[in-house]
């Protein structure tokens, strides 16, 4: 299937995925980059006890409140995450989908998720856009599966057609998570879709679509990289955690 294609998929139903879009070499380097990353414990890190998700440790001093589950600034962190994060047939991919120009948050994702056995917490429904602000809500994130990701490692769930929704606020709770406890909620949430990743499968998401994970319910910690993107049009507000960092162009198809 060609990115037309995917792409009118992404469209109609808010994601879609895309087997094998990283080759398995790169894959190699990127699992390898991701371990090192771990091991060092670099910042800027983001932990289990940061995220307040439901099951998370409370505190960072309570058992497994110290789990990295976000090694942030991947773009920065190592030539193999910039060389995906920009890679030819990425930028391809978006110029199509945005028609213009297209530019890599620093500020949004851009990051190396972990999920850890035992620690690594559940995500509740979500739309990416309830934190992020810019003229439109017209970004897409690509995730990549360094290895596989299933129901039982704590795989992404997706609503499908949920991006084009309006949904009025009470259906969000406090913290901007879609309320399961509502019954037009969780008629929706039944709909929901578990696409099982192999490493190197690209799953590309609207900022629009609803969206969780399980827990990490394996005993092993599932890597995966995760970058926003929108077109040159599409300004961050001045003065938001979206404006906060400078963007990345990717460099127009010649
Ligand atoms: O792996 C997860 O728990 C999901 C993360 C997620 O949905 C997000 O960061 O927006």
């Amino acid at each position: 299937m060609n990115a037309q294609s995917q792409i009118e998929i992404l469209r109609g139903q808010g994601y879609v995925v895309v087997p094998g879009f990283v080759p398995a070499l790169q894959v190699t380097k990127l699992s390898v980059a991701a371990r090192v990353q771990l091991a060092a414990y670099v910042e800027p890190l983001e932990f289990e006890a940061d995220l307040r998700y439901p099951g998370a440790p409370r505190s960072h001093t309570d058992a497994g409140g110290e789990t990295i589950r976000r090694l942030l600034d991947a773009y920065g962190r190592d030539p193999e995450f910039a060389g995906i994060a920009t890679s030819a047939r990425l930028r391809e991919w978006m110029e199509t989908y945005f028609g213009e120009a297209v530019l890599l948050s620093r500020a949004h994702h851009n990051c190396l998720m972990t999920k850890h056995p035992l620690y690594g917490s559940l995500t509740g429904w979500h739309r990416d856009i309830r934190f992020w602000s810019f003229e439109r809500e017209d970004l897409v994130s690509v995730w990549f599966a360094l290895g596989a990701e299933t129901v039982d490692n704590g795989a992404l769930w997706f609503v499908p057609g949920s991006h084009k929704a309006a949904f009025g606020a009470d259906r969000f709770d406090d913290a901007k998570f879609f309320r399961a406890d509502r019954a037009d909620n969780a008629a929706m949430l039944r709909t929901a879709e578990s696409p099982r990743l192999a490493a190197g499968d690209a799953v590309f998401f609207h900022c629009n679509t609803l969206h969780s994970a399980g827990k990490n319910l394996s005993d092993a910690v599932k890597f995966s990289l995760v970058y926003s993107y929108h077109g040159r049009s599409n300004a961050a507000t001045a003065g938001t955690r979206s404006a906060s960092k400078a963007e990345i162009a990717l460099p127009p198809r010649q």
